[in-house]
């Protein structure tokens, strides 16, 4: 049999597990997880080669009403994604299929895209699967999408199933990347998306949404097998700074703590990273401080 490949594009309303799916089949993490919805913020290729071809997921920022220029990009960048892939998945979760109108935001967006789409009622193991079901059948209705399947990203039951149909759809066709890739981003993305996400894990209501994380410097010194990381923690406004910062500077040697450690096991090296907090008023509302942060559609 020949191999096949495509691009597989993973869409939905933020914290539907869209980040928790990719990383689940690529058996590896490269995007960012928390429990806080609007975690992803760009477009997270991870890629799947094994015998039967390669699949370039495109883990996408969860599709919302934006708010700011930040979540305008966001929601940008979801919807290049749907544009760019030969398949796209519809992700939904065990919230209410109204709240918010997100989801219809998500069915907007598809709806104009010349492509399958496959609808994935994901986190089943909390929800059961009498009333995953009853969710499917809810929203297959009227015909929009091509298939369905119910999956727990978290503890991969049906995984493998929504894998395999997806290389049932893909036409044959050449590998796009070396079979050992998994992503084609640099560490030195990955490596502010990691500070990010331990950042955005220990903060509160308003304030992971008005963090950033610049990497002033991504050195590495092959012959110490050390990684030197400079990088500053944006904030929008000076009363964030001592919050990010934590009392006696907690937080933030904890945050740094966690990222170094998970960047020494992903780089093989050993990783000195430090950590500056900066104010940089208002940037998630300004278009020119966005691009400077690299949120750029591209
Ligand atoms: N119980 C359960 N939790 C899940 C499952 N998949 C994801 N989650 C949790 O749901 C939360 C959101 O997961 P993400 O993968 O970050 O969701 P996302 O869709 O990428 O979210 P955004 O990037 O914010 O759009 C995390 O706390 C995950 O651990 C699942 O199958 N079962
Ligand atoms: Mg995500």
């Amino acid at each position: 049999m020949n191999r096949k490949s495509g691009f597989v594009a993973l869409l939905g309303r933020p914290n539907v597990g869209k980040s928790t799916l990719m990383n689940r089949i690529l058996g590896a993490k490269i995007a960012i997880v928390t429990p806080k919805p609007q975690t992803t913020r760009d477009r997270i290729a991870g890629i799947r080669s094994e015998e039967r071809g390669q699949i370039v997921f495109l883990d996408s920022p969860g599709i919302h009403r934006p708010q700011r220029a930040l979540n305008s990009y966001m929601v940008r960048t979801a919807q290049r994604i749907g544009e760019e892939a030969d398949i796209v998945a519809h992700l939904v979760d065990d919230r209410p299929v109204g709240a918010g109108g997100e989801d219809a935001l998500v069915r907007g967006i598809l709806a104009n895209l010349p492509v399958p789409k496959l609808l994935v009622v994901n986190k089943i193991d909390r929800m059961g699967e009498t009333a995953a079901d009853a969710r499917r059948v809810e929203l297959v209705r009227g015909g929009f999408y091509a298939d369905s399947f119910l999956v727990s990203a978290a503890k991969g039951t049906g995984v493998g199933g929504f894998l395999s149909a997806l290389f049932a759809r893909l036409p044959e066709g050449p590998a796009f990347y070396p079979e050992e890739d998994l992503t084609d981003l640099p560490m030195r993305f990955i490596a502010k998306e990691v500070i990010r996400e331990k950042l955005f894990s220990q903060l509160e209501e308003e304030i992971p949404y008005s963090v950033a994380v610049n990497i002033e410097e991504y050195r590495e010194e092959p012959e110490k097998n050390l990684v030197r990381i400079r990088a500053d923690v944006l904030v929008e406004r000076e009363s964030q700074k001592g919050i990010v910062i934590g009392r006696g500077g907690t937080l933030l040697k904890k945050a740094g703590t966690a990222a170094r450690l998970e960047l020494e096991k992903e780089t093989g090296a050993r990783v000195y990273l430090e950590l500056f907090v900066k104010v940089e008023r208002d940037w998630s509302r300004s278009e020119s401080m966005l691009r400077r942060l690299g949120y750029e559609p591209g």
